[in-house]
This record gives structure tokens, C-alpha cells and sequence, in this order.
């Protein structure tokens, strides 16, 4: 999906009650025709990092910007998956590298084992894609704090448990 029109069809598809915005129910069920298993909590995550106007809905606008990183993930995913249809670990790593993050084994290994839903090692599209919209809210919601930018912050533990329980799976 990479043309407007197109979006805008299957949008349209999806808002059945034309109300001009999708739930996370909707967009969830609309995911998984094209054979996309995600919760629905992640689900959610997505429409969270781009509900700009904070309605707990998506627009056609908003869903655009979803779209255009859940696209970027994709490409990730297809560059390494060499056919196979999944991803090993070192891969995931590979293609998070190229999506721009970064992390050391302890986090990289902590959230693999996380997003692995059948625990066999490997990460389908779907696992992949949950794996990346985890690690976008959790950057988001870190830079939120960072505010002068040291790629560090100091947390209470109100703040923390707002953290943890705003990136819960
Ligand atoms: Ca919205």
C-alpha cells in the first residue's frame, strides 16, 4: 500500500459505520484479512503514536502516518527475511539496525523474547512489526522525558510505573 487512493480504499473499507476514523477493533480485524495477527493492546500501541488529536481513534491522516512506518518495518523485514518467511534473531537484528535502532544484548535479547509469539525463534511480519511498535512508543515516550536531549533520564517511581505500564504488551 503505497499510493493514496489505494489507502484510501481500504480505509474506507475498514470504516464501515463512515464515521471518518477506525478503532483499534476495526483496524485489529482489518489487519488480520491481510493475515497480520496482532493484539489488540499493540494494536492500540499503534493508534497511540499517531493519534494527533488524541481522540483514542484514527483518522485517514493519522492512519497515513501509521502506515507509512508500518511500511518502513515492512521493507526491514523483507531486505533480511531472504525468502524465508520469518527472521532469525541476528536478522531482527539487522533489520532493526536499518530502521534506525540500536540496542545492546541485554535489551535486544529481553524484547526478542518478548515479541517471540510461538517461541520458536523465529519472527514473522507480524512479530516483527509488534517488535518495532514497541520499540517506536518506548523511544517516543523516553524522548518525552529527555528533554534536553542526553539520551539519559532520571525517573521517580510514579513516573517509572507510567512508563512501564504505557509500553506494556
Ligand atoms: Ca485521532
Amino acid at each position: 500500500m503505497d499510493n493514496t487512493t489505494t489507502l484510501r480504499q481500504w480505509f474506507d473499507r475498514v470504516d464501515s459505520e463512515k464515521t471518518g476514523s477506525i478503532t483499534a477493533t476495526q483496524l485489529k480485524s482489518a489487519l488480520a484479512v491481510g493475515n497480520l495477527q496482532f493484539s489488540l493492546s499493540i494494536v492500540q500501541q499503534m493508534i497511540r503514536m499517531y493519534d494527533f488529536d488524541r481522540n483514542g481513534t484514527m483518522s485517514f491522516g493519522e492512519f497515513v502516518a501509521l502506515n507509512k512506518f508500518l511500511t518502513k518495518a515492512q521493507r526491514a523485514f523483507s531486505d533480511v527475511e531472504r525468502n524465508r518467511g520469518y527472521l532469525l534473531p541476528d536478522d531482527v537484528h539487522e533489520a532493526l539496525g536499518k530502521i534506525g535502532f540500536s540496542l545492546d544484548s541485554p535489551a535486544f535479547y529481553t524484547v526478542c523474547e518478548s515479541f517471540d509469539q510461538k517461541k520458536d525463534g523465529r519472527f514473522r511480519l507480524d512479530d516483527f512489526i509488534s517488535l518495532c511498535i514497541f520499540l517506536q512508543s518506548a523511544r517516543n515516550l523516553f524522548n518525552s522525558f529527555d528533554t534536553a536531549k542526553q539520551g539519559r533520564v532520571t525517573l521517580d517511581l510514579n513516573q517509572f510505573v507510567y512508563c512501564t505500564a504505557n509500553c506494556r504488551i
